[in-house]
This record gives C-alpha cells, structure tokens and sequence, in this order.
C-alpha cells in the first residue's frame, strides 16, 4: 500500500520531558520513540508531507491531578462535571516547567504546528483532536482538512492513554490513520491496558506499521 507523502501529516503524541525516563509521569523506554520519529519526520516533509507534535500543558491545580483532590491517589477514577471517569495523575506537564518541554532530542525543524492541550484547568484532553467531555475541539481537525490530509501516522506517548485516543479520533473522522509500531511506548496501568487499546484500535482498521514499511510506502 502506497502512501502520497503530500497528503500524510505525522502526528507526534506529548513526546515530552516528564513521560520519558526521570520524568513525572515516566514512561518505560518511553525516549526510545524519539530517534524512529525523527527519521519519519524528516523522511515525511522532505517528500511534501506535514509533521505535527502535541504538548500536554496543564495549569497548576488541574482537575486530572491527584493532588488537586482532597484524600485521592494517583490511579484512581472520579467523575469530575464535565468528564465521567477521569483517571487521576500525578502532577506533570505543568505549563512553563521543565517537564512540559518537549524532549530535547526531538527534531523540531520538520515540524510546522504544535498543538497544546488540557490547558483548561477543569478539563483533560487525552486526545490530539477532542479533550475528554469528548465534545471540545482542539482545532486540529480542521488544520488536518484544509491542508488536504488523508493518512496520520501516529507516534509518541502514551500507547494506551494519548495515542489510544489521538488515533481511535483520527480513524473516526475519517482518516487512514497508521500507528508507528516502532515510535509509541504504552504506560500499562492498569495492567494489559496496552494490550487492550492495541487490539481496540487494530479492530477499529488502524494499522501498525514498523518505520521501514511506513518509509518504503512513502511516495
Ligand atoms: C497522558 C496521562 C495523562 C499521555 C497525558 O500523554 O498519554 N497520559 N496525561
Ligand atoms: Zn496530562
């Protein structure tokens, strides 16, 4: 299957200081996903295509930290107003820290739009496109349309929690949508969540390509 390079955005999911190695919400291996994006994203625009990272960007106090609710732990599920089953975290990506900067060895220069999310103190955005009441838009749709775009491939963190929801939002808004086998890490909490939002997305006609077939394909 051949992919028109000039019509394929890579989408690169919060590759950030605080889900890699040392961070606050630290992936396993989670910076081994940064040098197969980087050849993508580079082998992606130099044919024409686009390159886009998000950037989780919470306020201090945000409703999806465990540390903003009275007597509750990182690992728990509540029900906040605008969003049933919110999983708590703990405090990461905090708006202007550290943390939050995208990681250090990421190739920028490819990329032409950062998008930020879960920047509203009440709300979380797991999802590239939609924040969690799954209604509110990040605007990312409409960029993707207007440049013409068909296929995203996804790469980044987390497997299971933001490109889980970045790629199943891809898929339903019409777009062939490709995951990165070899440029995502998942957190696996709770247990066999990785392996549950892998199948998910496998049977919702996501594929999972390694970079030398996604970069063969490219045309
Ligand atoms: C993420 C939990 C909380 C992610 C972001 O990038 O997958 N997970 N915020
Ligand atoms: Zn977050």
């Amino acid at each position: 299957m051949k992919t028109d390079a000039k019509k394929t955005l890579l989408l690169i999911i919060d590759a950030q200081n605080d889900f890699c190695p040392g961070g606050a919400l630290a992936v396993n291996d989670g910076d081994s996903i940064i040098a197969p994006i980087n050849a993508l994203a580079r082998a992606l625009v130099m044919k024409g295509g686009r390159a886009a990272a998000t950037q989780d960007w919470h306020p201090a106090g945000h409703i999806s930290f465990a540390s903003s609710h009275k007597d509750k732990s990182p690992g728990i599920v509540i029900d906040t107003p605008l969003v049933k089953g919110q999983a708590l975290w703990p405090d990461h990506c905090v708006q202007g820290t550290r943390g939050a900067d995208l990681y250090g060895s990421l190739d920028l220069k490819p990329v032409s739009l950062i998008i930020r999310k879960g920047f509203n103190i009440g709300l979380d955005s797991y999802s590239a496109f939609f924040e969690n009441d799954r209604k509110t838009s990040t605007g990312l749709e409409g960029w993707i349309k207007f440049l013409g775009i068909e296929t995203v491939i996804v790469g980044g963190l987390a497997t299971d929690y933001c490109v889980f929801f970045s790629a199943m939002d891809s898929k339903n808004s019409g777009l062939n949508t490709i995951v990165a086998s070899d440029a995502v890490k998942g957190v696996g909490f709770p247990e066999g969540s990785v392996e549950a939002a892998v199948s998910k997305m496998e049977s919702n006609g996501i594929v999972f390509l390694p970079n030398n077939e996604i970069l063969d394909n490219l045309c």
